[in-house]
């Protein structure tokens, strides 16, 4: 198990704790400073199902519509999900100048997917995730997420993330991680040997974005993440976005490129044509590099 203990105050811990079901109310599982966490009203439980790898549930919320949940942590509500899923997705897709081939891993609630196949030049996603429960489940209890993975340009592959990307060497325009949190089966997709295997796995001007937890909450995972990324990738940033449901309301992701630049390379006239956008937009996508200054200390990106 990873524990990321921000040295200055010990602001978090990574593990989930238990018992995070109280009457009716949901208490995600991260608690991001001692004694604050955020709670949520359960209408009703959908699924409550143990895979070989997690706890999965889907509950009916009271004000945020569904919401999923993996081992005690929030993964997406229906009320905000759309802020990270654009965010993940549209930043490198429309970065690279041709994203036809995109590998998404993680991400089997199918919120991503749908993200990327809003882009016409993308013409196969491959989705990899390392649980197949977790599609089965969203498929029948969240279909706002998982009605994307019927699509024909999509094949699904219920294998580890880290053999695969190490697998297709010189495949993919664009890789997305839409992991979980760095302990149990997603702690492989923070470390060195999973961004050296999504290099490889990239064409040439080729993007890797993946999940990069909190500015406030997570400096250690950050900056571990960077210590290898900068050294690996000619080009490397962090950019965030605004998830209220999310501990500490926000998440970031770490954006490694063979060569493209995340500002400079925008293609704001095709950002312009994405449809059914509620989040992204090329204002955003700019600003979403602009860290705090207190962030921006610790990422050396
Ligand atoms: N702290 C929770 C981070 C979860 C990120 N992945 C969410 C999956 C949504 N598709």
């Amino acid at each position: 198990m990873a524990k990321a203990h921000n040295k200055s105050n010990d602001l978090v811990s990574l593990e989930p704790h238990k018992g995070q079901l109280t009457g009716f109310w949901f208490q995600d599982s991260i608690e991001f400073v001692p004694g604050c966490t955020l709670n949520i009203k359960i209408k009703d439980f959908l699924c409550r199902t143990r895979s070989k790898f997690q706890d999965i549930w889907v509950v009916e919320t009271q004000g945020l519509g569904r919401m999923l949940v993996i081992d005690g942590v929030t993964m997406l509500t229906e009320f905000d999900e759309f802020a990270y899923h654009e965010m993940i997705s549209h930043v490198p897709l429309i970065v690279h100048p041709k994203p036809s081939r995109v590998l998404v891993i993680g991400g089997g609630d199918g919120g991503v997917v749908r993200e990327v196949l809003k882009h016409p030049e993308v013409e196969s996603v491959h989705l990899c995730e390392i649980d197949e429960d977790v599609v089965n489940v969203c498929r029948e209890y969240l279909p706002s997420q998982a009605g994307s993975l019927d699509d024909p340009r999509v094949k699904i592959f219920y294998e580890d993330g880290a053999k695969f990307a190490s697998d297709h060497p010189g495949s993919y325009e664009v890789i997305i991680v839409d992991s979980t949190d760095p302990f149990g089966p997603g702690q492989v997709l923070f470390q060195r040997p999973f961004f050296l295997s999504m290099k490889k796995a990239l064409t040439r001007y080729g993007i890797a974005v993946t999940q990069c937890e909190s500015i406030y909450l997570h400096r250690q995972v950050i900056e571990g993440v960077f210590s290898f990324a900068k050294k690996l990738y000619p080009v490397t940033g962090y950019y965030f976005t605004l998830v209220p449901t999310y501990p500490s309301g926000l998440i970031g992701f770490s954006f490694c490129s063979l060569g493209r630049d995340p500002i400079k390379d925008l293609d704001e006239a095709r950002a312009k044509r994405i449809k059914g956008l509620r989040y992204y937009s090329p204002e955003i996508h700019r600003g979403a590099f602009a860290l705090p200054r207190f962030a921006s200390q610790f990422i050396k990106a």
